[in-house]
């Protein structure tokens, strides 16, 4: 969990700035691009990533975050941008509308007691595990991709190494 408001504003603009790169990438003909058949595509993936930042309303932050359901088919620019509206906006509401003390009390979520500092933490983790389930699905509809924790197959090929299985 997050103790100090500025250790989570860190590594938030790291994260963010790692998460628009790669929706920046996406392309409207790659969002149908589908986990297996039938099942959730990119284009949803991404749409409940930008989407599911409303979830910190809950945690009693006012800011300007999507509301209503996730069907709602948009394009790749809108969800890039969104993105970027609202992962500011929810920056801007943790730094103005909380404390550090604010880490420290708890809000029931489904009949279970979060510390708004594990819910921070949470946030973080649920946007980096559905990043990494898009970079997959870029890859399949033929994307290319930015370096987020380390090198792409194509930086490796660039820097003139052979790349890891
Ligand atoms: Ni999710």
């Amino acid at each position: 969990m997050f103790t100090r408001i500025e250790d989570f504003a860190l590594e938030w603009t790291d994260e963010a700035e790692l998460t628009a790169r790669v929706l920046d990438l996406l392309t409207d003909a790659s969002l149908g691009q589908e986990v297996i058949e039938g099942r959730r595509t990119l284009g949803q993936i991404a749409w409940h990533l930008v989407h599911s930042l409303h979830y910190m309303s809950s945690l009693g932050l006012v800011f300007d975050a999507l509301s209503g359901g996730e069907e709602a088919s948009v394009s790749a620019a809108l969800i890039a941008s969104e993105y970027r509206r609202i992962s500011n906006d929810l920056l801007h509401a943790v730094r103005t509308q909380w404390k550090d003390g604010t880490l420290f009390e708890s809000v029931v979520i489904n009949k279970e007691a979060w510390l708004n500092g594990s819910s921070l933490r949470y946030s973080i983790m649920h946007q980096s595990h559905h990043r990494g389930q898009m970079t997959v699905l870029m890859r399949q509809a033929g994307l290319q991709l930015p370096n987020i924790y380390g090198p792409t197959y194509e930086t490796w090929i660039e820097k003139g190494i052979t790349p890891l299985a």
